[in-house]
């Protein structure tokens, strides 16, 4: 590759200003997701967002992220948003079915409206699994969220300036 070879990249930030989250987060396992929501919330504030940009959605569990994600992403009112649950194997084969079910469910809102869905959903074999990752030993994965957030939100609105400016290099090329 040449010197003169410089390539354009696009690349999101952390910076919050005039963003606007939706965090939807499931009641069930509160213990887990209320951390996960203070973390989350925590890595928003330190980016710039305020109170009145973000709104928070209760569902009553993991199960129903997807439906009340895609309604919010449809709202067009966000820049991105959060999906935060904790699903714990039990027993049951009810942990496979909603864990995968709200990984697939995420991911076809997210493609469906365009939107950025952060994943944050922990699928856990133990409840001390869990408390690592909401913030004891393996740090907080809802801050994780919160700053995927902001970079998603931003390079979003990044990718939505870079197709524009292309539009017009290609219309004023023809
Ligand atoms: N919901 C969770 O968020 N986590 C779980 O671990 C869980 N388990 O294990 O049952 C769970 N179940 C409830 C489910 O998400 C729905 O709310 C319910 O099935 C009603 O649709």
């Amino acid at each position: 590759m040449s010197d003169g070879f410089k390539p354009n990249e696009i690349r999101g930030s952390y910076d919050a200003s005039r963003m606007r989250f939706g965090l939807v987060v499931s009641r069930f396992n509160s213990f887990i997701t209320e951390r996960l929501l203070a973390g989350a919330l925590d890595a928003l504030e330190k980016g710039g967002a305020s109170g009145e940009q973000t709104d928070i959605v209760r569902v009553p569990g993991s199960f129903e992220i997807p439906i009340a994600a895609k309604k919010m992403a449809q709202a067009g009112r966000y820049d991105a948003i959060i999906a935060i649950g904790c699903v714990l194997r039990g027993e049951t084969a009810h942990f496979d079915y909603v864990a995968s079910e709200v990984a697939r469910g995420v991911q076809l809102a997210q493609m469906d409206t365009g939107m950025p869905i952060i994943f944050c959903v922990l699928t856990c074999d133990t409840l001390e699994q869990a408390i690592d990752r909401a913030g004891l030993k393996s740090g907080n994965k809802g801050f994780e969220a919160g700053l995927a957030a902001l970079e998603m939100a931003r390079l979003s609105s990044q990718l939505r300036t870079a197709a524009t400016i292309s539009a017009v290099r290609t219309r004023k090329r023809r």
